[in-house]
C-alpha cells in the first residue's frame, strides 16, 4: 500500500502522457485489474472520465470521440471479461480508420503466461486487428508506451492499439517523461507529380473523385469542396461518408455503398479518370473489387493516400500517391478555376440526374404499421443544420443512407463496420463533444437492446439527445436476407420485445409511442425541441432486404 497516492508512479507517467497530447476523455468500465490506473486518474481534473455500463458501450463511445475529435478515443477494461466484452470496439476501430487506444489492466507480470485468473494473451487475441499490442513488463515503459500509442492510432491509416499493463506495473515510482508530439509535418506531392495529375485531369472528359474518410478532418471537407469546384469533377464518397461532400449540391454524385442500383454503377463505370483520394477502396466502397475494375481498371486510374501499405493495395494505379490528401486536394485547386468543357458539365449533370433520382424520396405506401421510411423523412425536413446523426446497424438506416440530405455541419456518425450497439453509444459520446447540437440516435430493436444501457448517460448528465428506436418485432435486416436466400424460412429473428417506452421513462427520460404516420411529426417536433434526452418508439413495419451487409 506504500505505492499510494504517489503523483510520480508509472500510472501518472502514461495519462499525463495522454493528457500532454489532447486526451481529455476516457471510458471505462471499472475492474480491480487497473485499480492503480484507475487512482491515478484523480490526479488528472483535465481528463473527463465516463464510467459505462458494458465494456462495448464504452468501446463504441470512445471509437466515436476519435472519430469526431481525430485524436485517439480512449477506454479502459478489466482483463479477460472486460478486454472481450470491449473487444468489438477494436475491430470497429480498425474498419472504420479511427484512432483507438484500449488500455487493459493485466495479471501481474509474475504470473504472465501462466493461464492465470482471467488471463489472455492479447497479442494473439488482437494480433490480426489492432495495429499495435504492447504489453508492459517494466514502469518505465508506461510513458513512451502512451506516447507510441497516440502516434500509430493516429498515423498512416488510423487504428487502434491495444495498451496491456500488467497490475503491479502500474504503481510504481517512475520518471515522469515528456513526450509530446508535434504536428505531422503534412507529406504533400511532388512537382512533378502534381504536374502529372493537373494534365491527366485537364484531359479527362469524364473524371470521378471518389472521397474518403481521410477527408474528415478541419478544413477537409472545404478542400474538397473547392478541388471539385475548380476543376468542375462530379464527388462521390465512399461507404457511409455522405456527410463529407454536401449533398444538395450539383457535383454530388452520391455514395458507394450496399445499394448502388444497377443504372447508377453503370454512370460510374462510364468515367474515364478515377481518382481515389483519401479512401481504402475496400470491399463495399469498390462495389465488391469490381469498381475499379481488378487487377487494372479500365480508366485512368489515380489514387492518393496517406499510407504506403493502401495506394496500390488492391487496384494497380496509373499514378499512386502517398501523401496527404488534403493537402494534395488544396495543391490542386487552381487560383482560377479552368474552363468548363461542355461535356465535362454534361458528364457532371448525367451523374447527378442519376443520383437526384435515386434520392428521391419514395412514395408511401399505406399498409399496417408505421413505414420508418416516414420518420426519416420527416426527420430530415426538421432537423437542424448541425444535427448529428448516430446510426446503428439494421434495416430501419437505409432511408438514412439513401434518401438524408446531409449537408455538412451536419453528421453522419455510422459503423463502417456494420456492429450493431454503434447507435446509442456514439450519440452520448457524440453529445459529450458537442453539447450544443442536437443528437439524433436511430436504433432498431435489436441493435438497441445490445448497448442501449449506455443511454442513463444522457440522462446522468442531461444530453440533448432524441433517440428514435424503430420497433419491428424482428432482426429485420438478417429476416430479409433469409427471405431472399431462404424465402419463407425464419427462425432466429423474430424478436419478443419489452415496453420500451417504459424503459425509457425508467431511465428518467421522457417518452412516447408513436404507432400511425399521422403521430410522426408532431412527435419529433417534441423530441427536437426537449432540453434534455428524449425517446420515441416507432411501432414500424418490416422493410425489404438489403442486398447484402446490413
Ligand atoms: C454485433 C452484431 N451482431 C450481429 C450482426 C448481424 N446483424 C446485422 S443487422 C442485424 C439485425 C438488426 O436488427 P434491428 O436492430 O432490430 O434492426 P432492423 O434490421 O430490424 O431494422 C443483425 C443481427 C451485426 N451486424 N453486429
Amino acid at each position: 500500500m506504500t505505492n499510494l497516492h504517489k503523483p510520480h508512479t508509472s500510472a501518472h507517467a502514461l495519462l499525463s502522457v495522454f493528457a500532454h497530447n489532447g486526451i481529455d476523455r476516457v471510458f471505462l468500465v471499472p475492474g480491480e485489474s487497473y485499480l492503480g490506473l484507475l487512482d491515478a486518474l484523480n490526479e488528472f481534473p483535465e481528463i473527463d472520465v465516463i464510467t459505462c455500463r458494458h465494456e462495448a458501450g464504452a468501446g463504441f463511445m470512445a471509437c466515436a470521440d476519435g472519430r469526431l475529435t481525430r485524436r485517439p478515443g480512449v477506454f479502459l477494461v478489466s482483463r479477460g471479461p472486460g478486454a472481450t466484452n470491449g473487444s468489438i470496439a477494436v475491430h470497429t476501430a480498425q474498419q472504420d480508420a479511427i484512432p483507438l487506444i484500449l488500455v487493459v489492466g493485466q495479471v501481474p507480470k509474475s504470473d504472465l503466461r501462466r493461464q492465470a485468473f482471467q488471463e489472455i494473451d492479447y497479442q494473439k487475441m488482437f494480433g490480426s486487428v489492432a495495429k499495435w499490442v504492447a504489453e508492459a513488463t517494466d514502469p518505465s515503459q508506461l510513458g513512451e508506451a502512451a506516447f507510441k500509442a497516440v502516434r500509430v492510432a493516429t498515423s498512416g491509416t488510423p487504428g487502434p492499439v491495444v495498451l496491456v499493463i500488467p497490475e503491479d506495473v502500474q504503481q510504481q515510482e517512475a520518471v515522469q517523461p515528456q513526450w509530446i508530439a508535434h504536428d505531422d509535418v503534412a507529406t504533400t506531392a511532388t512537382p512533378d507529380a502534381l504536374r502529372e495529375i493537373r494534365g491527366l485531369l485537364d484531359k479527362a472528359e469524364r473524371p470521378l473523385i471518389v472521397a474518403g474518410g481521410a477527408f474528415d478532418v478541419p478544413q477537409g471537407r472545404d478542400a474538397l469542396l473547392a478541388l471539385a469546384q475548380s476543376w468542375h469533377i462530379p464527388v462521390a464518397v465512399s461507404f457511409r461518408r455522405q456527410d463529407l461532400f454536401p449533398n444538395d449540391h450539383a457535383l454530388y454524385a452520391g455514395d458507394l455503398g450496399l445499394a448502388n442500383p444497377a443504372r447508377q454503377m453503370e454512370a460510374f463505370h462510364a468515367a474515364d479518370l478515377i481518382f481515389a483520394l483519401g479512401t481504402r477502396l475496400g470491399d463495399i466502397t469498390s462495389q465488391g473489387y469490381t469498381f475499379p475494375r481488378l487487377p487494372r481498371p479500365e480508366q485512368i486510374f489515380v489514387h492518393c493516400y496517406a499510407d504506403a501499405g493502401v495506394v496500390g493495395q488492391h487496384f494497380a494505379p496509373d499514378l499512386g500517391l502517398v501523401c496527404n490528401p488534403v493537402a494534395l486536394a488544396r495543391d490542386l485547386i487552381r487560383e482560377h478555376a479552368p474552363s468548363v468543357r461542355p461535356h465535362r458539365r454534361d458528364w457532371a449533370a448525367r451523374l447527378r440526374v442519376c443520383f437526384e433520382q435515386i434520392a428521391a424520396w419514395p412514395p408511401s405506401v399505406p399498409g399496417e404499421r408505421v413505414d420508418f421510411i416516414e420518420v426519416v423523412r420527416a426527420l430530415a425536413q426538421r432537423a437542424a443544420l448541425d444535427a448529428i446523426v448516430c446510426l446503428d446497424a439494421g434495416t430501419f438506416a437505409a432511408p438514412v443512407y439513401r434518401h438524408f440530405p446531409f449537408v455538412y455541419p451536419q453528421r453522419l456518425m455510422a459503423p463502417l463496420s456494420g456492429a450493431m450497439g454503434y447507435g446509442t453509444p456514439a450519440a452520448v459520446a457524440s453529445a459529450l463533444r458537442f453539447p450544443r447540437q442536437k443528437v439524433i440516435a436511430l436504433v432498431g430493436d435489436g441493435s438497441f437492446m445490445m448497448t442501449g444501457n449506455e443511454m442513463i448517460a444522457a440522462v446522468a448528465r442531461k444530453l440533448p439527445i432524441l433517440f428514435i428506436l424503430s420497433n419491428n418485432q424482428s432482426y429485420g435486416s438478417i429476416r430479409a436476407h433469409q427471405d431472399r436466400d431462404y424465402p419463407g424460412r425464419h427462425l432466429g429473428t423474430d424478436l419478443f420485445n419489452p415496453d420500451f417506452t417504459a424503459i425509457a421513462r425508467a431511465f428518467g427520460m421522457q417518452a412516447e409511442q408513436v404507432s400511425q404516420a399521422s403521430q410522426i411529426d408532431a412527435a419529433l417536433d417534441r423530441g427536437l425541441d426537449a432540453d434534455g434526452p428524449y425517446f420515441i418508439e416507432v411501432l414500424s413495419r418490416l422493410s425489404g432486404a438489403p442486398p447484402r451487409g446490413d
